[in-house]
């Protein structure tokens, strides 16, 4: 690519030199913990996983002198939705490989976990690389969502690595991309192929954490680009003074990244999956706490106003939540259903097969709403909430019950609502210092882990509130983040996916801001673009959520 073809930002950034842990800045030696358990189930995971289940937690410390390893050859996966920082992961791990031995190569998978399967790769060399540091996006090998789960795609995959003389792979994953790289080391491992899986942890939802892994990378860059959005819609309402803004974020399941954004914009309203689960709250409920919040700022005179609501809301109502586990196992291959030509001959299909309480639910929300929930799942056979236009329905539901209470004389302003959806525009965001950091420093931990012929590990850097010099990095057995779970009517050994704790300290400075939050116009704040270059303080800052859970505002 011509240079000239670039911004000057995206020149600058090519030269940012992501900042490392002490420890991972000269030559590494692996220190083992004790022999980890799993967070539950652990009879049943150490059957399932007898190789690879009760490994120790591995810390890496700086060592005197390089000690010699073996050449590898690694090929590196990209699974799932994109996350900012994905690039910088696979540019840690080639310069970490490098630094090991100059003979290490690196190869990367084509188009996701499906690469390996059908072998599609490419070598990954410097100049490929270069092209590609701190920059967003995962379009260096591409990405994609095959499930990997299957013994004939391990076995396929097998075949390529040992044409190649690959004898590791790195998958850079979510929660279902890591539960199958340790199925897939443990298979690996019992058929003895001498080929070592390696995950790290991504995911912008945020729901990939625990004790160990502290945040999955790229929340921190969607969230930025979120709140940055957010901000200029606030500013934009409060000079306007006519628009509530339903906005609607990215996240699948988990609330963390509306629950992030409103910590870092105080919007009027923001709603938390979890807890209108917890509250076991109806979409009536959900609809009633808007019309007064809108009613109760009318009356002050504010007929604006920002909405925050979680992209997995659907999800964790009740009724609704009955409702899409019917559909799920009506709709699973359902030859019948697919043949059907026409929307509406498909909803009627559709009630008559329902339980009547699912039937009744299912009549109560809009055909539109009603043909989203009946779309294809992704391969891991989730509902595809991104497509589910949740904000159109609240503004719609809210629209009607705000002509309710109209005629009540309970409501006197005007409601003019404009809808957004923001998700693929944080993805692959140029990512901010901190992805960057943490991402290069992920990559470069693999490369330690691999080097020293571990596998079944997910890698891990610690203390990321403080300085990156601080950070510990190290492994961590995939098997202790496990527990069996009832998935698509199985039990499964699945990674415990992490929703917002509504006992954690973030949800919880949440709870005690809000009321001030839907009050007036006073308390919104305009976070701005994420910036590259500057001092620590605006630049390097991590999440307002990482900071609560360390007990830092
Ligand atoms: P991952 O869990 O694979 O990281 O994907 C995150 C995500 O962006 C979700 O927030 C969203 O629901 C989903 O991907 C959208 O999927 P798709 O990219 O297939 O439209």
């Amino acid at each position: 690519m011509n240079a000239n073809e670039k911004s000057p930002l995206q020149l600058e950034r090519a030269l940012y030199e992501p900042k490392l842990p002490q420890a991972l800045k000269g030559p590494v030696f692996l220190k083992e913990g004790k022999p980890t358990t799993s967070v539950g189930d652990q009879e049943t995971i150490q059957k399932l996983f007898p190789n690879t289940f009760g490994q120790p937690v591995i810390t890496l410390e700086k060592a005197d002198k390089q000690i010699v390893t073996p050449i590898v050859k690694v090929g590196v996966i990209l699974s799932g939705g994109q996350a900012p920082g994905g690039h910088n992961v696979i540019a840690g791990l080639f310069d970490g490989l490098k630094a090991l031995h100059p003979d290490n190569q690196l190869y990367g998978f084509l188009g996701g976990p499906s690469g390996l399967v059908e072998h599609k790769y490419i070598e990954l060399t410097h100049d490929i690389i270069d092209e590609y540091r701190n920059t967003g996006g995962f379009d260096i090998i591409g990405s994609g969502r095959t499930k990997l789960d299957d013994p004939e795609q391990f076995d396929k995959g097998a075949v390529i690595c040992h044409k190649l003389g690959i004898n590791a792979i790195v998958v850079i994953g979510g929660d279902d991309s890591n539960t199958n790289a340790c199925i897939l080391a443990e298979y690996y491992a019992q058929n003895k192929t001498g080929i070592q899986v390696i995950g790290c942890p991504k995911t912008i939802d945020g729901d990939l954490k625990n004790e160990m892994i502290e945040t999955s990378f790229g929340f921190d860059t969607a969230c930025k680009v979120y709140s940055e959005l957010i901000g200029n819609i606030q500013r934009d309402a409060n000079s306007s003074k006519k628009y509530y803004h339903f906005i609607r974020l990215m996240g699948r399941s988990a609330s963390h990244i509306a629950l992030e954004c409103a910590l870092q914009t105080h919007p009027n309203l923001c709603i938390i999956s979890e807890e209108v689960e917890d509250k076991e709250m109806t979409l009536n409920d959900i609809v009633n706490q808007i019309a007064h919040l809108i009613a109760s700022r009318a009356k002050e005179g504010y007929n604006f106003g920002s909405i925050l609501v979680p992209e997995g809301l659907i999800e964790f109502i009740p009724a609704m939540k009955v409702l899409i586990s019917e559909l799920n196992d009506l709709l699973a291959h359902n030859g019948v259903f697919n043949a059907i030509p026409n929307d509406e001959g498909r909803r009627q299909y559709v009630i008559q097969h329902l339980t009547t309480g699912s039937a009744k639910v299912f009549q109560s929300i809009p055909a539109a709403i009603g043909k989203q929930l009946t779309l294809d799942r992704d391969p891991h056979g989730n509902v595809q909430v991104s497509l589910i236009e949740t904000e159109k329905l609240l503004i719609e539901m809210t629209k009607h019950r705000l002509a309710e209470l109209k005629t009540k004389g309970e409501y006197k302003g005007k409601f003019q609502a404009v809808n957004h959806f923001f998700g693929y525009e944080g993805r692959c965001a140029t990512p901010s210092n901190f992805d960057a950091d943490y991402c290069y420093s992920l990559g470069n931990t693999a490369s330690a882990l691999i080097s020293a012929g571990k596998t079944g590990y997910i890698t891990s850097i610690r203390n990321l509130t403080e300085p990156a010099n601080e950070w510990i990095a190290g492994g961590v057995p995939i098997t202790m983040m496990m527990n069996i779970e009832r998935r698509h009517g199985k039990e499964k050994p699945v990674i415990k996916k992490a929703l917002v704790e509504l006992d954690g300290a973030p949800f919880q400075f949440f709870a005690q801001h809000r009321d001030e939050w839907a009050k007036g116009n006073k308390h919104y704040i305009f976070p701005g673009p994420i910036q590259y270059g500057g001092s620590a303080g605006v630049c390097d800052q991590p999440t307002k959520t990482l900071l609560l859970e360390k007990g830092k505002k």
